[in-house]
């Protein structure tokens, strides 16, 4: 089985480094010939925050490619999945030309991203794909172009996208056996739904938040004000999925506190976004939920101020 993998940022270089180390073979995507003449050349480092031994992958092992080159060099040599770990702002400016040569394709695709909006896109640019959408803990941190900490071993549960009843087939269950092999625990569902909108509720609650305040999720729970307004923004996520009908069973209030304490020195992905003066995912996460309430005719002030709080601290060119 081949994986392509499109986006060597934090997720992706995890992946990548853990896959080839387990014996996969992976071709990685990346945004600049620079960092794929950096892999070539050093390998991907993957350390951890508990004192194991880091993993190291030769850059000999590494097929490190430019995106630049993704719709002439991919269509010729497809693999058997290909897994997106871009965050929703690039998916958005770049996918529609990249994967303009697939159309046609029934290829696998695994999406990793935050927020929601994304598998609508995808399923428009790709209509005769087998599109599974997936939701992950692991935690996984850029230090370079080449080096990546694996913060923290998750959860990565994965369903068919739109489809129901069928993930259990043996495409999937190969996906879910290399991912295993490689040291991530991964759960196929029939209700990946679930999964995403459970998770969009955690990171609406704890991503702006610690990037307005540029604190680590753990001191969100250090003073009854932060926790107001944690919950504020938590009731207010509620009241859209009551209103859309989207079943919401589980305690989330307990789940958002939980990711709080188990990932208490982690800096969220919205914050270091913010402090790396990049896009950030509010509008597909925050925005999501705005979205949601316009259509049910509710509204939801604390979301709407977040956002512009979190849109206000990258400064852009006019
Ligand atoms: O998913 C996350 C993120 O930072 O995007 C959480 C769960 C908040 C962990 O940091």
């Amino acid at each position: 089985m081949r994986i392509d993998i499109i986006g060597a940022g934090s997720l992706g270089l995890l992946l990548a480094g853990k896959l080839i180390f387990a014996g996969s073979r992976v071709r990685l995507w990346c945004r600049s010939e620079e960092q794929c003449a950096a892999l070539s050349e050093d390998g991907i480092t993957v350390s951890y925050e508990d004192g194991r031994e880091p993993i190291l992958v030769p850059g000999s092992e590494i097929e490190a490619l430019p995106m630049s080159e993704f719709s002439r060099l991919y269509p010729e040599k497809p693999g058997d999945w290909l897994v997106l770990t871009v965050k929703q702002g690039p998916l958005h400016k770049m996918l529609p030309e990249l994967l303009a040569p697939l159309r046609q394709s029934e290829l696998n695709l695994l999406c990793l991203q935050n927020g929601w909006g994304h598998m609508e896109l995808l399923r428009e640019l790709l209509p005769a794909a087998h599109l599974y959408a997936a939701v992950t803990t692991e935690g996984a941190k850029r230090e370079s172009q080449v080096r990546v900490v694996h913060a923290g071993t998750g959860q990565t549960v994965i369903g068919l996208w739109g489809e129901s009843g069928t993930v259990q087939n043996n495409i999937a269950a190969s996906l879910a056996k290399a991912l295993v092999l490689a040291g991530f625990p991964v759960t196929l569902s029939n209700q990946v739904d679930t999964a995403i909108f459970r998770k969009l509720l955690i990171n609406a609650v704890i991503n702006p938040l610690t990037a307005v305040w540029r604190i680590p999720n753990g001191e969100l729970l250090s003073s009854d004000l932060r926790l107001s307004m944690m919950r504020e923004l938590y009731e207010e996520a509620v009241s859209v999925y009551d209103a859309c009908g989207i079943a919401c069973e589980f305690s989330l209030w307990d789940d958002i506190l939980e990711v709080c304490r188990a990932t208490s020195g982690n800096l969220s992905s919205m914050l270091a976004d913010v402090l790396a003066s990049r896009e950030t995912e509010i509008g597909w996460i925050n925005g999501s939920l705005v979205e949601l309430a316009k259509q049910s005719g509710i509204d939801v002030p604390a979301h709407r101020w977040i956002i512009r709080m979190v849109e206000g601290m990258i400064v852009k060119e006019r």
